[in-house]
């Protein structure tokens, strides 16, 4: 039910303004949120507007701009934070307080009958002074947290009858998905609001964890843009699309506009001053790049045989690498159609021995591919071919030092 109908909590523009190299002007803020608007996320979650006065500002901005997303914003559980994050017109407040015993004994230093006596206060009075605006109670540190005082708190608040949402959050990035699955089911059974998951990377699990929260009964996963945030980040937007796409591609093409994934990837890898990693999900340089003969082969035969995200659908091209010891006659004659050379399939492998030869002995790129396939087919018959092959490599066919093997058209 929730794999079909959950929301993703866009967090670029509060947990990514964590990261270390994050530091939005309004106007980049503004930016991020227009192009996140236009993919078509379900909420913006933004830096809490006590942060700083242009925070207050931003909040503002972007609750007014009338962009699709629901604006949220994220405050610490009290009711001074609370009177100001909802003057400023956002539709929703994401309220935190810790619980686990660190986070009580080294942060804010309260019990868990005070947590839940203050969390019922401030959320009480938050529903009374805003009848409609979304309101979100989530614990941090989730997972390191007593299950039993977890559960008391959260019980606790939902009795209250006054938030739509209830946040589960793996602040250090310490759960895996069967513990997700365990946590999210019993409070699923126990409670009634919506529920949110929240997931840092530290280990790597941020995506398996949001997709085994869904499993579980999730409905709202907290993504931000190459998953920047505090350390090594959360969850990150373009690769949890990635997921559901693989879960079912026909909702989340309609649910998202997948080609504006790669402008938000470009806008935000520049603002913050890093590169799209190279294996980055989707966007990265060699998401969409095949390598091996036997792949290959069948890529060009039916791409869907190696390939669970179609390029098309989000505006990119696949790309076969071809000059190098792996590669297989069936790519090397595909390089020959794109070129229109006319070589028969006897001439196509004797290039393609003749290419695989050659890299043994040096790093090879498409040029030098090319270059053989232009000797091959300026060669009137097979028998001349075959002197050809055994001729000593050019001073032409010799590549600049080190030339990436990969060039990708992106
Ligand atoms: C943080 C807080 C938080 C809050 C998550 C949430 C976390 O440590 O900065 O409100 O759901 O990871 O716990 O980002
Ligand atoms: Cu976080």
């Amino acid at each position: 039910m929730s794999l079909e109908k959950f929301n993703i909590i866009e967090s670029t523009l509060r947990e990514g303004e964590q990261f270390v190299g994050a530091n939005f002007t309004s106007d980049q803020k503004l930016k991020i949120a227009d192009a996140l608007d236009e993919l078509g996320v379900e909420y913006l979650e933004l830096t809490s507007p006590l942060a700083s006065p242009a925070s207050r500002d931003d909040c503002e901005r972007i609750a007014k701009r009338g962009l699709k997303a629901k604006i949220l914003t994220h405050i610490r559980c009290h009711k001074d934070d609370a009177a100001i994050a909802l003057d400023t017109g956002v539709g929703g407040l994401d309220v935190v307080i810790g619980t686990s015993s660190m986070l009580r004994q080294f942060s804010h230093g309260k019990s868990i009958d005070e947590i839940i006596d203050l969390a019922g206060e401030t959320l009480a009075w938050i529903r009374a002074q805003a009848p409609d605006i979304e309101l979100r109670f989530s614990t941090e540190d989730s997972f390191r947290s007593e299950e039993k005082d977890l559960m008391r708190v959260y019980l606790a608040v939902d009795k209250l009858g006054v938030v739509n949402r209830l946040g589960i959050a793996d602040t250090v990035g310490v759960a895996s998905p069967r513990r997700v699955h365990e946590l999210i089911s019993s409070l699923r059974r126990l409670t009634h609001a919506d529920i949110e998951f929240h997931g840092h990377n530290d280990t790597g699990c941020a995506i398996a964890n949001s997709f085994s929260a869904l499993e579980a009964g999730a409905t709202h996963i907290d993504t931000s843009v190459l998953g920047i945030g505090e350390r090594n980040g959360i969850t990150p937007l373009g690769g949890f699309v990635a997921r559901m796409y693989a879960h079912n591609k026909a909702a989340t093409k309609k649910k998202y506009k997948l080609k504006k994934l790669r402008k938000v990837d470009q806008l935000v890898a520049e603002i913050v001053g890093v590169a799209i990693p190279f294996n980055n999900y989707i966007t990265g340089v060699t998401a969409f790049t095949h390598k091996a003969g036997i792949h290959s082969k069948a890529i060009l035969n039916k791409p869907e045989t190696y390939e669970i995200l179609d390029p098309q659908d989000f505006g990119l091209t696949r790309y076969i690498s071809i000059a190098h010891k792996l590669t297989g006659w069936n790519a090397i004659k595909d390089r020959a159609e794109q070129l229109g050379l006319p070589l028969t399939d006897a001439q196509i492998k004797l290039v393609t021995q003749e290419v695989k030869a050659l890299a043994d002995i040096k790093p090879l790129d498409l040029n030098d591919v090319d270059e053989l396939l232009y000797r091959w087919a300026d060669t009137p018959s097979d028998e001349e071919a075959v002197t050809l092959l055994s001729l000593p490599i050019t001073p032409q066919t010799q590549p600049a030092n080190s030339k990436p093997l990969v060039k990708q058209p992106l």
